[in-house]
Order: C-alpha cells, then structure tokens, then sequence
C-alpha cells in the first residue's frame, strides 16, 4: 500500500509498506527503517524552519520571526483571512472624530457605526451596580472574582460602612462567614509604570473592590479603595457617596480590569501560552505522532496573529503604546509579574473555581459552561494527559471566553475605558462630570478602542470551529469514534446552553461550542 500522509509521500516516494493510512504512529510503533529515518528528517528540518526566541525576558519565548512575512507558508493566513484582517481595521481611521469631550453622552458620537445587542445593553445600563458585578462572572474577563475569607488588612472596610447594602437582619461579618463577600484585588498593578502619550502622562490605580451576594439584587459591589495602601488620599468609596464619585471609582476598576483583561488574560494566558505549545509541537513531534495530529488543529493561524501582535499590538509604536496606559514598559512588567505567578494549575478550570472559591456564586454561566466543556474535551483526549486537555481547552474553549465579548463590555468605552488621562480621585465630595470627562480616553483613544475591540471580537471569516476538523489527520476507526463521540456532547452542551439562554435579558453565548472556533486565530 502507498501511503497518502503528506509528509510521508514527499520523503518515502512510492516505497510500499504493510501499514495502513494515516495509522497514527509514536517512535516505538515504527520499525520500518526509511519510516524511522524520516521521523528524524522531518524534524530535523522542522527545527530549522520554527526557531524558538525571546521577544522580552521573562514572559513565554515564542517563534522566530521578525513581522509573519518571515513564517513558512503553512503557518500563514490563507487570503481570505488575510484580507479581511487587513480590510476591517480600515474601521480605526473611518470613524471620524467628533469636538470635545463634554459627558458621558458625547461618547454616542462614535458609537453608531459597530454595534452589537449587548454593546448598546451595556451603555444603556452601564451605571448600574449589578451589571457591574455581572461583568466579573459573565463579562469578558471572568477569571478575576476570588471568595472573600478575611477582609485583607490593606482594605479597612468596617461593617457600617456597607451596612446599607445588606438586608437589615445580617452585616459583614455573618456574611463574611456564611462566604457571600467576594473580593477583586489589582495588587498586580501597583506602580506599573504609565505612557505618556501626545506629551501627556497617563495614570494608573491598583484597586480593591468588594462584593457582595445579595439574596435579591445578586453580585453587588459595597466598598472600592483605589490604591493598595489605605489612607487619607485612599479613601473608601461606597454606592451612598456622591453619585458621581461612586461611577468614578468603579470606572477605576474598570480601567484596572481592561490591563488584566486584556494583557494577562487574553494575551498572556492564551495566546502566548498557546503558541509555546505550537512551538514545542512543530518542533519535537512529526506528523505522523498521535499527539501532533490530535493538537495541530488547535494550533492553526496562532503563529500568523501572535506575530501580527508583537509587531502592531504591544510594539514600541504598537496600538498600546499609543492609546493605553500601560503602554511602553507597562505592559511588559505587568506580563512578567503574572507570568511569575501563572501555575498549570490556574490553567485546568475546575481547579481554578476551587481556588478562587467560587463554587457557591450562582448565575455564574462562564463557570458552569467551562466545566462542561472542560469535562468533553478531557475525555477525548485518548486518555493521553491533562496537558493535552490544558492545550485544547485554552486555545478553544478559554481563547473564546476572554476574545469574543470585548466589543460587547469594551465597546462603550466609559465601561472599560483603556487608559485614565487624570490622577485617581481622592476627594469624594470633589468629583464633577468635567474631572470625569477628562480622566476618561479622549475621542481618539475612544475610537481606536473601538475599532480594535470590534475587529477581534466579532465572527470570524474563514473559522473552524470546535471539534470540526478540515484535515483529516485520524484514519483510525477508534479515532474516528471518539471524534463522533465528542461532535455528541458539544451538541448537547449547545442545546443546554441554548435553552438555558432562553428568554435572558443578557444571554451568555460566547461559550457555545458552534461559536468556539478550534484554535487562537485572532
Ligand atoms: C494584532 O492597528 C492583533 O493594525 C490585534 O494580536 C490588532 C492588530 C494586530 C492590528 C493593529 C493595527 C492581535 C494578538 C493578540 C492578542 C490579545 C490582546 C488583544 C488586546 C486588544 C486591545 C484592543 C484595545 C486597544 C485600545
């Protein structure tokens, strides 16, 4: 029989062998001589064409290439998601700029011309405390929120202070006890240094912010401090202060959350985590291992957009440095910091929620879909090892979690705004409208913040999505069953997670396995 395996055919020519196609092969189930020579072959001249190097210490070491123009052809973007790529971010300079700044409505301005359902829900009802606290379950970076034992001794809430957002039979204290305070700490942003952008110095806070289960209103936050350390110029801000001094202080957090979001959760645990895999697998593992065939699917297009975002992203001039407030070494410190921290456990789901201790908080859609998802793709993982599931998992399932609500939670800029153009308040009873217009992203940071958020958030061109597989890497009919067995539960999970959706105000949909797409291509 001839074999058909690409690899195989280029390297053995017509030679015959007793072995049938495709046959996933490791190192000990190949005798054939030629067979074993051209394992080595082929990864010989894999190492040559995918090098690894370091873009800046201490993060994840990543491909070789100066811009994707130096990638080999096979790791590049076909056209059609090229063009597209390059055509819709023509949207960051067609969205024209308006005047001044003057409030918070001057922002509909720029927000006509990309829209999505829940965009527009956002900026209708953004000032409301308990969509602020559905964004840290449901939103774009839900991997924040931890259980609050103990209040931290940097956070001096006392119990009067938020009395007033408990029903009057309990305080702080039994609640704390009965694990209904729940706590976002931005200690990882404590002076990271800012840009400086057009000549004017950016800001940055590293708050604390608390929240509470309430038995009607749900996740609510009660006390926000904006700096690490508490004191006079620190002061702890609560929903009974002054309107505008509230919003302000949770449009801090908010800004706080946009770094994580995007820096730590997006780009760092996904793909920058991923393309280590891709590196290692293209590198060590021949086409033929049962391994590279199982996670070359989930490792197409990552290569093309990680370069793509080193050199237009992050870069010295990138989009960052531009219009951010970590851009410039910000980021770079910030990613280093969680890159320190970041465990194989964090990056397993179920291990996560027990270690933040969210297992009681309800409505929380991104953890109860995780977990089915984590669980289908675990078991089809030919029994092989959690890392595999680890890889599958982050590069489908965690990648679309964190990616595709960005337009819809950054997209009203004021929700999560990517830079502060003034210092953090520290005078409740001084806050107006104008020191808010002028801490938040001006017109044309606004506008690129858009821009961005919608050409990577939105669909696709050109997706696979999980569990579809355009080349047929298994021929094995046992392959062939797990692949049909796993197609049957994400079409469960779909249908679950469709009817559980039905009839919402706010649906979460980003982990539905027909929008999952297969691997990290934006
Ligand atoms: C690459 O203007 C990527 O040409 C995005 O990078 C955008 C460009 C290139 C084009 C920039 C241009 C994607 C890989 C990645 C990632 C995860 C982090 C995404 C952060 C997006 C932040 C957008 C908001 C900026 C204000």
């Amino acid at each position: 029989k001839v074999l058909t395996f690409p690899c195989y055919q280029w390297f053995v020519g017509d030679v015959k062998v007793e072995m049938r196609e495709g046959t996933a092969k490791t190192l000990k189930d190949d005798s054939v001589l030629q067979l074993l020579m051209h394992r080595k072959t082929e990864l010989q001249e894999r190492q040559r064409t995918y090098r690894w190097t370091t873009w800046a210490p201490d993060i994840p070491r990543c491909i070789d290439a100066k811009t994707e123009a130096d990638l080999p052809q096979d790791a590049r973007f076909e056209n059609e998601k090229r063009s597209d790529f390059e055509y819709s971010l023509q949207y960051k300079l067609a969205i024209r700029f308006g005047k001044s700044w003057n409030d918070l409505d001057d922002f509909k301005r720029i927000f006509w011309k990309l829209k999505s359902p829940i965009a527009e829900y956002c900026m209708e009802h953004w000032k409301e405390d308990w969509l602020f606290g559905y964004q840290c379950l449901n939103g774009s970076n839900p991997r924040m929120i931890q259980r609050c034992k103990k209040l931290p001794e940097k956070f001096p809430v006392i119990p009067d202070m938020v009395q007033r957002s408990m029903p009057p039979r309990t305080n702080l204290e039994k609640e704390l006890k009965a694990g209904n305070i729940y706590l976002l700490d931005y200690a990882i942003m404590d002076g990271i240094p800012t840009n400086t952008i057009k000549g004017k110095p950016q800001y940055i806070a590293a708050p604390l912010c608390l929240l509470y289960q309430h038995p009607d209103e749900g996740l609510i936050p009660i006390a926000i401090q904006l700096e690490q350390s508490p004191g006079q110029d620190s002061p702890i801000f609560l929903p009974k202060d002054p309107p505008l001094a509230w919003l302000l202080a949770k449009m801090w957090v908010r800004h706080s959350e946009f770094q994580v979001f995007q820096l730590l959760s997006h780009l760092l645990r996904t793909h920058l985590v991923v393309e280590v895999i891709c590196v290692a697998t293209l590198r060590q593992l021949p086409a033929v291992h049962p391994v590279y065939k199982l996670l070359a699917p989930h490792l197409r297009y990552t290569l093309e957009i990680n370069c793509r975002g080193r050199t237009q992203l992050i870069s010295p001039n990138g989009i960052f440095k531009r219009v951010v407030s970590t851009g410039g070494d910000g980021l770079l410190i910030l990613a280093q910091r969680e890159y320190k921290m970041l465990t194989y456990r964090s990056l397993q789901p179920h291990l996560d929620f027990a270690d933040r201790g969210v297992s009681q908080l309800p409505k929380y859609f991104y953890k109860e879909h995780s977990l089915m998802l984590w669980e289908a793709i675990h078991r089809t993982c030919f029994e092989l090892s959690t890392l595999l599931a680890v890889t599958i998992f982050t590069s489908t399932a965690q990648h679309a979690a964190t990616n595709n609500g960005q337009f819809d939670w950054c997209a009203w800029v004021p929700n999560t705004p990517c830079t502060m153009r003034q210092p953090p308040p520290t005078d409740k009873e001084a806050v107006t409208m104008d020191m808010i217009m002028a801490t938040l992203p001006d017109v044309s940071q606004s506008c690129v913040q858009m821009a961005i958020t919608w050409h990577l958030g939105r669909a696709q061109p050109d997706a696979i999505p999980l569990g579809q597989y355009t080349e047929e890497h298994f021929s094995e009919g046992q392959a062939l069953e797990l692949i049909d067995k796993f197609r049957t539960e994400l079409k469960e999970i779909e249908s679950h997670i469709l009817s559980q959706n039905e009839g919402l105000e706010l649906q979460y949909l980003y982990l539905l396995p027909s929008r999952i797409e297969n691997s990290i291509t934006i």
